[in-house]
């Protein structure tokens, strides 16, 4: 039965309203009204919260919730890269006890008594997610929840960077950006708050994001298995959900909404080194020279808090840098980057003459090289501009960093990010190539938790909100400023930036590492559930300190830790302000060499890397990949944190405990490789392999074409040739691989600059054909080879290229033609002439 509208407002206004729970939470009241809205619906409950449910695309559906009483706000959030979504189709229709808004592939199904929300697979009618009770607020406390009914065999991912195994299942977890130095597994909450999940049950995921940047918490059945519960301490409850069901398809989509990581320049997949800190610049200049003298492979020196004059920040300390554009230009000749820290923390530092430099009033050209002690220039700007945090009683919010008594600017203003941006002028006018930034949760030694910083006011598009809204997207909007900044500062540069704290949407400005790690096997091994689940929320770029910024560990720790860094997107070697020196070389020659073999691995597989890389910007599909990502109804996957993927070609299972020279490795299902012999091996089981100290489990999956060419010792020491094609079949014989290249350096890629080379082998009775691609786009490479491997190629003895039968040749001639390495294998080298190519093997 239909009931009018009408009639069935005026039934709902008379039923009681619920009253709040032992915790204060009083559950929204019954639907009321309904409006029809272009891009949804709204709902007006009996207390006169309101409900919007809006339709962003078929899979993407947003619910903001208003309730009684509560004040709303503008509908801005800095974590939203994208507002602007054309509605896809959908109907509206309404029942007496629901109304359902349906996509192709979504049911919203909205329970108006008591209301509750189900989100259903449009095709099959089951329900993906639903809550398991009305949303809520505490009117005395600001606090919003809402509860999602928790399935038997439901799993959760992502939440960003938590301290905490890849399943986030009978976990609690806080969003609130923390300066958690020698964080161990459990702690929480650490540097960053990301709020948004995937839920996986039988195969199938959703995703869901809570985007409220207050204080918020997750309990996802840690407390009771009836409720995955979500608590903010404020604002509005905002939610998108994701129907899936694939987790790629989920990322797209998240970072659709939050924005994908732009492509960092090549040289940040290069090796880089840092310590705290590198003094005078004849050190830094000797850690260059020590890395070449050992034929280690380096990109990226690092100069952390002691190259400022005394911790201001956009200052060099002349004494230990008294020319820093000739320190980078010796760096430069090496091939050597320079990346400098920037904390948020600007020194307290009336001037003591009043000599303050006025907005507008000439500086010299080069303050930052000019002595600060009488008259900041930094201080004078900010506050001449009023550009600084202050309390509400209008009194400068004063907290105490590296420079004693500080102030932070406030990032939520245009006019402050556009200041802030432009300052890194002190740097990038001395060939700085990047920025470190840290510190940013923001970290107050006085006050780490920011309990006393609740009356601090940001402009936040002049709402005026105060600090605990504000807290945790501090770092993304410094983060914007800086990459901004560098944008306008080097328009013919990719900027790179580094931090450490962040909120959703980061990815859009900011690498980061995960802080304060230790030196520790414990740490490395979390090392595999962080990445991954920083991949499954967003963030591509990601690294830790190599081997661990607390401590030092010992030889086997290093070798074990780089083993595994090898593939991770930000290789930084970094340690703390101590006594134990970390660069390879400090350990003894062993294990140095395996460094170095680990080194020149990741530099021959760049074009793969990088390839991944532009996928990952391309799609939001990270680089680092839990196995669960590739494989998703693999329920022997769910909880494993001790191997992953890069791409979906490279399986990863690094030796993660102290003393182990063996492990157990499980490949799913399918054909796979060992990368190191290119032994088939077949999946779907658990195996032991040995792992002494010097070797990496390693494999490829069939089906796979990985790219690579000759190691080097700087990413932009020579061009890509010859370029590899190793090609390892899948039980059919078939494989498919692509390489993706550009200039590495500029934004051109943006405007179509790349070029893309497809490449694929078919197999059809006892002859197997590879087709190299005409390359897509106009990015030009200098003249090279490719040189194709085809694996697991049993006997056979004619090669045929484009019809034409190819000379047998012995190996490393530079001709066109090809060989038998050994019995499994052959490899084919041919010149890359820009046009297709089609390699028969019989
Ligand atoms: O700037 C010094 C350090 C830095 O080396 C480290 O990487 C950051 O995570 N920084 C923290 C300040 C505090 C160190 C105790």
């Amino acid at each position: 039965m239909r009931l009018p509208l009408s009639l069935l407002a005026s039934l709902l206004v008379a039923a009681p309203l619920a009253a709040a729970d032992g915790r204060g939470l009083a559950p929204l009241g019954p639907a009321e009204k309904v409006a029809r809205m272009p891009q949804g619906a709204q709902v007006t409950c009996a207390d006169g919260a309101r409900v919007t449910v809006s339709i962003l695309a078929a899979d993407l559906v947003r619910v903001r919730t208003v309730f009684a009483g509560q004040p709303d706000e503008p509908d801005h959030s800095w974590a939203i890269a994208r507002t602007d979504w054309p509605p896809p189709p959908w109907q509206l229709a309404e029942t007496t006890d629901a109304l359902t808004l349906t996509t192709a592939e979504l049911k919203v199904v909205i329970h108006r008594s008591p209301l509750r929300i189900d989100f259903l697979d449009a095709a099959t009618g089951r329900v993906i997610n639903a809550d398991q009770r009305p949303m809520a607020r505490d009117a005395k406390t600001g606090r919003v929840a809402a509860a999602k009914r928790l399935g038997f065999d439901e799993h959760f991912y992502g939440l960003g960077e938590k301290a905490a195994p890849l399943d986030r299942r009978r976990g609690e977890f806080t969003m609130w950006n923390s300066d958690t130095p020698g964080y161990v597994e459990g702690t929480d909450p650490i540097y960053q708050s990301i709020p948004f999940y995937l839920g996986w049950e039988n195969g199938r995921a959703y995703g869901l994001f809570y985007d409220n940047s207050h204080r918020a918490r997750f309990d996802l059945g840690h407390t009771g298995q009836e409720a995955a519960v979500y608590e903010a301490e404020g604002g509005v409850l905002d939610y998108y959900f994701y129907a899936g069901p694939s987790m790629k398809k989920i990322l797209g989509r998240y970072t659709e909404l939050t924005g994908r990581m732009p492509l960092p320049p090549l040289w940040a997949l290069g090796h880089q080194q840092s310590r705290y800190s590198y003094y005078p610049a004849a050190m830094v200049e000797e850690v260059a020279r020590q890395y070449r003298a050992r034929d280690l492979p380096l990109d990226v020196l690092y100069l952390d808090i002691h190259y400022m004059d005394d911790y201001r920040v956009f200052t060099w300390d002349r004494s230990r840098f008294p020319d820093p554009s000739a320190l980078t230009k010796t760096l430069g000749d090496q091939g050597v980057k320079l990346v400098t820290i920037i904390d948020p923390g600007v020194k307290y530092q009336p001037p003591t003459d009043g000599r303050a430099n006025r907005p507008g009033e000439p500086l010299s050209p080069h303050p930052e090289l000019a002595p600060q002690a009488d008259s900041y220039y930094v201080f004078n700007q900010g506050l001449a501009h009023d550009f600084f945090l202050r309390r509400q009683d209008g009194s400068l919010h004063l907290p105490e960093v590296w420079p004693g008594k500080s102030v932070f600017v406030d990032f939520t203003r245009e006019d402050a990010r556009r200041w802030w941006g432009g300052l890194h002028r002190a740097l990038t006018d001395h060939g700085v190539a990047g920025i470190w930034t840290d510190m940013n949760e923001p970290s107050d030694f006085v006050d780490k938790s920011g309990a006393s910083q609740k009356d601090v006011v940001f402009d936040d598009l002049g709402t005026h909100s105060l600090y605990g809204k504000n807290r945790n997207v501090f770092a993304l909007n410094m983060a914007r400023a800086t990459y901004e900044g560098l944008q306008r500062l080097q328009p013919d540069r990719r900027p790179f930036v580094i931090t450490r704290a962040g909120y959703a949407g980061i990815q859009r400005y900011s690498t980061m590492w995960t802080g304060d790690n230790n030196a520790t096997f414990a740490s490395l091994a979390l090392n595999i559930p962080m990445f991954a689940s920083l991949g499954l929320s967003g963030e591509t770029f990601v690294g830790a300190d190599v081997p661990g910024f607390i401590g030092r560990g010992d030889g086997e720790l290093l070798a074990r830790s780089y083993e595994l860094a090898c593939f991770v997107p930000l290789l930084r070697n970094h340690g703390a302000v101590d006594m134990y020196d970390h660069e390879p070389w400090r350990y003894g020659a062993p294990y140095e060499d395996i460094v170095r073999k680990y080194l020149k691995l990741r530099y021959r597989l760049l074009p793969f890397l990088y390839t991944t890389l532009e996928e990952a910007h391309r799609t939001g599909v990270p680089l680092f990949r839990p196995l669960l990502l590739n494989f998703q109804d693999d329920a022997s996957l769910l909880n494993l944190d001790d191997e992953f993927m890069i791409g979906d070609a490279l399986l990863v299972a690094p030796v993660v405990r102290a003393a182990e020279r063996g492990r157990e490795v499980y490949l799913p299902r399918g054909r796979w490789y060992d990368f190191w012999t290119a032994a088939p091996l077949a999946g779907g089981t658990m195996q032991r392999v040995d792992a002494p100290l010097d070797h990496l489990p390693l494999y490829v999956r069939g089906g796979s074409i990985v790219p690579s060419t000759d190691s080097m010792n700087h990413t932009g020491e020579k061009p890509w040739s010859p370029l590899r094609f190793d090609v390892y079949p899948d039980e059919q014989g078939n494989a498919t691989g692509s390489l993706y290249e550009d200039d590495g350096a500029s934004p051109a890629y943006l405007r179509g600059e790349s070029r893309r080379t497809a490449v694929s082998c078919t197999r059809a009775g006892a002859a197997t054909t590879v087709t190299i691609a005409a390359p897509l786009g106009p990015y030009r490479t200098a003249a090279r080879h490719y040189e194709l491997t085809l694996h697991a190629q049993p006997a056979g003895t004619t090669v045929l290229l484009d019809g034409r039968p190819l000379p047998e040749i012995s190996s490393p001639s530079t001709a066109p033609g090809w060989h038998r390495p050994d019995a499994r294998t052959v490899v084919v080298r041919l010149a890359d002439d820009g046009r297709a190519h089609e390699i028969q093997f019989r």
